[in-house]
């Protein structure tokens, strides 16, 4: 099956690790007991009996934990059910079914028109011991130590340089890591790749430890492996892992979810370093419609795990969603399965009886009806930035796609103890008078003539609103399905901006005679120097609310670095911490406000 990049984006990924997901019997009843990390009979072939659970929630790829055979041995820390302790990257672990049984389920998905993603690991082996005493010569194909890195383990993660070339793991199991840098190496796994690409007709791949390896193997890798790649890039800072996004398609939303899962795990979460960040990987990220979007895997602890609001749940699915790149969603997730850290996060798929009827399942096949929508509505629903336009303590409202037909998602994290109101939402991009349907309740919602719409809000639930004349034939809402729905027009309800007033609001507390200042990388604010900063102003400042703002009007597409400064009485300048802010002017209708909140740092 081809796969082109834009083919993936309008992707929707299923992530299961196999040993946990299905057993080949069906049963629903077999014992897993999590802290044993013991193999606990999923398989392949039983992921192929399961396809009707996962199509029918919406999704259209899954993402499979490796293949590659294991070390055998149990270990205090458990086996290698998971996949990430390979010994031979020849064989197949047999525990979970045969290299036919892998074909079967490629075949399986590609009949339904659903794409396979194979979870890859090159940074490393897996060997039942300290790195010491390693022997080399129980690995295939790598079978002596001129494979590998010499011994050392990695105690700074700051250290580019002890990340890529010391070892993971410990005395228990060493993660051996491999010589990346060799061109015998890269020789055998690149062939690997391609030909693991080639015998299993594989559409993707998640590349495991990407951050551990050096770029440029990665280049070469995906190279040869000709398919749709996102690395996992463990870290939550943007310029850190949006550098990967080059050497590999994308890389997993590690900065979004960090900031995503505090925003809604309480109602004291902010949703203001939440709306930053978004920004933030926007402008890092080479293309943020290629990352993976998610909020729980098998590495973190689960979302439930921080809260079991029902409602926060629901939003950070429904961000997932509606955000930027490929959303993905850990299998259970559909169950509100509350598991911790690993190893109570990899819990067996099989408990749940796998009830379609679960509110979480529900909820994730409308979300996946709603996207399957807005892309066939709008052909530029998935290249389009997704462009958060408001926040406030609870509130996060954000919009994603082009012309009349934007997705618009308000989300809120006061959880199921949240009232009823109204919220008035503005800025959003659509003219008075348009029609709009909110798609969870499905309200009709007409924008006032004072340019809001007000939007039912309660018990703390999320809210997607797109033109009501979508609606017909979508299946959402009461509507019939069908299967011709037709392509958007090109037809706007507003003139698009060249340019747009971007309103900074920060706030700071000031002493008497000091002010705020603004300075970046663009002319009109100064070039860096803070002669030539811009002012803030402080109209709006109160003891409670120390805010300062102003407004300037910049060109859409400008794209700049900034800080504030504060300026004391005296003309000292003091400077915010590192690292810069960053921003990247999006498009929109003409004078539509853009706010770009922030605090002090
Ligand atoms: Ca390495």
């Amino acid at each position: 099956m081809a796969s082109t990049l834009n083919e993936w984006r309008s992707q929707s990924i299923y992530f299961l690790m196999t040993d946990r997901f299905a057993r080949t019997d069906g049963s629903t009843s077999a014992p897993c007991d999590l802290s044993q990390r013991a193999y606990c009979g999923g398989s392949w072939q039983g992921i192929i009996e399961q396809l009707d659970y996962i199509q029918n929630m919406g999704f259209t790829a899954i993402w499979i934990t490796p293949i590659t055979e294991q070390i055998s041995e149990t270990t205090t820390e458990g086996t290698g059910f998971h996949g990430y302790w390979q010994k031979n990257i020849y064989n197949v672990d047999s525990h979970l079914g045969t290299a036919d049984d892998i074909r079967s389920l490629s075949k399986a998905l590609h009949d339904r028109g659903m794409y396979f993603m194979l979870d890859v690991v090159a940074n490393h082996m897996g060997y039942k011991g300290p790195g010491t005493s390693t022997n080399f010569s129980s690995f295939t194909p790598f079978n002596s130590a001129s494979y590998f890195h010499s011994y050392c383990q990695i105690r700074n993660y700051n250290d580019q340089w002890q990340v890529e070339n010391c070892w993971l793991g410990d005395d228990v199991v060493s993660l051996t890591d491999v010589n990346t840098q060799s061109s015998e190496v890269r020789s055998i796994w690149y062939n690997w790749v391609k030909n693991v690409v080639a015998n299993f007709s594989v559409d993707g791949l998640r590349i495991d430890t990407a951050k551990h390896v050096e770029k440029d193997f990665w280049a070469g890798y995906t190279q040869a492996a000709g398919v749709y790649s996102v690395g996992e890039v463990l870290n939550g800072d943007p310029l850190y892992t949006c550098g990967f996004q080059g050497s590999m398609d994308g890389v997993m939303n590690y900065p979004v979810y960090y900031q995503l899962r505090e925003a809604f795990k309480s109602p004291s979460g902010s949703m203001g370093n939440l709306y930053n960040m978004i920004n933030s990987v926007s402008s890092n990220c080479r293309d943020p419609t290629l990352l993976g979007s998610f909020i729980e895997n098998h590495d973190n602890a689960r979302f439930p795990s921080y809260t079991k609001d029902v409602s926060q749940a629901k939003n950070v699915l429904a961000f997932v969603f509606f955000a930027d790149g490929i959303p993905i969603v850990y299998a259970g997730q559909e169950q509100h399965y509350a598991g911790g850290e690993d190893p109570y996060n990899r819990e067996a798929i099989w408990w749940s009886g796998y009830s379609t009827q679960s509110e979480l399942y529900k909820f994730i096949a409308t979300n996946n009806k709603i996207r399957k929508l807005a892309i066939s509505k709008d052909p530029n629903y998935l290249t389009s930035r997704n462009n958060p336009f408001y926040n406030d303590a609870n509130h996060i409202a954000m919009r994603k796609g082009s012309g009349s037909s934007r997705v618009l998602t308000l989300l809120s994290n006061f959880g199921s103890n949240g009232g009823s109101y109204t919220f008035d939402l503005y800025n959003h991009g659509y003219s008075s008078g348009s029609k709009l349907m909110e798609l969870y309740t499905c309200s009709s919602i007409q924008v006032s003539p004072n340019g809001n719409i007000p939007v039912p809000m309660s018990s703390g639930l999320p809210r997607v609103l797109v033109p009501a004349s979508w609606v017909s034939g979508s299946g959402l809402c009461g509507s019939s399905p069908t299967s011709t729905l037709t392509t958007a027009t090109s037809s706007t309800t507003c003139a698009s901006a060249t340019a747009l007033p971007i309103v900074f609001e920060e706030r700071v507390q000031t002493t008497y005679g000091e002010n705020i200042f603004i300075t970046g990388s663009i002319l009109q604010l100064g070039n860096w120097n803070t002669a030539k900063a811009l002012a803030l102003l402080s109209g709006q400042y109160s003891s409670t609310n120390p805010l300062w703002s102003v407004t300037i009007d910049l060109p859409v597409g400008t794209s700049f670095s900034y800080k504030f400064i504060k300026k004391g009485q005296d003309g000292s300048v003091i400077w915010e911490s590192d690292p810069n802010r960053s921003y990247k002017v999006p498009g929109g209708c003409a004078g539509a406000k853009q706010m770009v909140k922030a605090s002090w740092r």
